[in-house]
């Protein structure tokens, strides 16, 4: 909690900052706290904390409905209000009248938990309440070749039952970095799912690191992939008549997306992806772009150094937002609810090392940072409920489901 104050204290001397300076904007050089924040879309990086200074007043208050979850990662809200919840090592559980009890489910096959690896994202096909059915997205396979992979399941009210492996990740990998793992529905019941790079270096290829993954059309592996909800080819994605590359590439160029959310407003696609030490991005994402990875970053080696000399070509689409010093984002969602009014339309993106939710106000497509609401956890996923509430899941060996409610 204390670090969480203290990011908090930070963010607001640099609301404060930005206020006496009025509309000069701090280079992002002469900046050097937590709070940093770059946004190369506006031309040089600069400051993006609240240079209006509008934080609203929205009474909310944070309701912990569940404790003890073991690395949750993902949620799915159920039409009768129950919620459906992952852990990593390969439960799944379900919140229904204030109590959680575990689902039972049929064998998840070749599932390997380890390091970021395991059961992910949950997620209802948009039609759940005739068919039924929930995908579950997952690492497979071992330590020397896994994939990330979809199994399609059907629940019957009880149980996790069915199950179909309906799409996995090309080419294998080795390791236990960077699966991706969020699915998101668009309005014509195509899904989107986040595939990460494969990982940090030293690990390699094919003779090369595998992170160049991301920039190669004919590999699914740092990309976002568009699939039927069978698991096949949609005939309109962008590079389907193109040579060589894989029909299912959406977007390419990303290095680990953990937050994913589609607008169903406003039509856009939000993303966030992971840098390796700084440079996390929050991108607006549409179909057959290039967003970057490794070629342009503000990230850096963990090592020390330079990922790459260029943060920007014009080939390629710059992140809407830069956090220069990692938050390690997680869990995605554009408020659409009623109960939290003054929220509606804002952006909410996760922190897994900042252990906070940080509020974004869109205006005309452009993100402004509003504030930063300390959690003291890790935040792995984030979502409205059908309630109208925001919920929160947070990735600890004792993981909590938490509401943001209205006072
Ligand atoms: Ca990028």
């Amino acid at each position: 909690m204390k670090t969480s104050y203290h990011r908090l204290q930070l963010v607001t001397s640099a609301i404060a900052l930005t206020l006496i300076s009025c509309s000069n904007l701090e280079p992002a050089s002469n900046l050097n706290s937590a709070s940093e924040v770059l946004s190369p879309a506006q031309g040089n990086p600069i400051s993006n904390n609240n240079p209006n200074g509008n934080l609203t007043t929205q009474g909310f208050k944070k309701n912990v409905l569940a404790k003890g979850l073991e690395r949750p990662w993902g949620m799915a809200s159920l039409p009768d209000g129950s919620i459906l919840i992952t852990e990593r090592v390969g439960r799944v559980k379900i919140l229904r009248n204030r109590l959680v009890k575990q689902v039972p489910i049929a064998e998840i096959p070749k599932l390997f938990v380890s390091g970021q690896g395991g059961l992910m994202d949950i997620s209802l096909h948009p039609r759940f309440s005739e068919n039924n059915l929930v995908y579950l997205i997952y690492s497979k396979g071992t330590f020397e070749a896994n994939h990330t992979s979809i199994l399609r399941v059907k629940f019957d009210g009880t149980a996790l039952i069915e199950p179909k492996v309906i799409f996995e990740v090309k080419p294998d990998k080795s390791g236990n970095q960077h699966f991706g793992s969020r699915i998101v529905w668009l309005p014509d019941e195509t899904m989107l799912i986040s595939v990460g790079d494969g990982g940090n270096p030293p690990l390699e290829l094919k003779g090369e690191l595998i992170r160049k993954q991301a920039q190669k059309l004919d590999s699914q592996l740092g990309k976002i992939l568009r699939l039927k909800d069978d698991g096949s080819i949609p005939p309109d994605n962008p590079f389907v008549e193109a040579d060589r590359v894989n029909p299912f590439v959406w977007s390419y160029g990303h290095r680990n997306i953990q937050g994913l959310f589609a607008d169903p407003i406003s039509g856009n696609i939000w993303s966030t992806e992971h840098g390796a030490k700084g440079g996390d991005e929050l991108n607006l994402v549409r179909s057959g772009k290039n967003y970057g990875w490794p070629l342009v970053t503000f990230s850096r080696e963990y090592t020390g150094g330079d990922i790459s000399e260029e943060q920007s070509r014009p080939d390629m689409v710059d992140p809407k937002l830069v956090w220069k010093v990692a938050i390690a984002p997680s869990g995605l969602l554009v408020y659409q609810g009623d109960r939290l009014p003054l929220w509606k339309g804002n952006l909410f993106v996760g922190g897994l090392v900042s252990k906070e939710l940080i509020r974004i106000k869109i205006d005309n497509n452009n993100p402004i940072i509003q504030e930063t609401i300390p959690i003291g956890q890790r935040v792995r996923d984030v979502r409205q409920g059908i309630d109208g509430c925001i919920y929160i899941l947070t990735d600890e060996k004792s993981g909590q489901l938490i509401r943001l409610e209205p006072i």
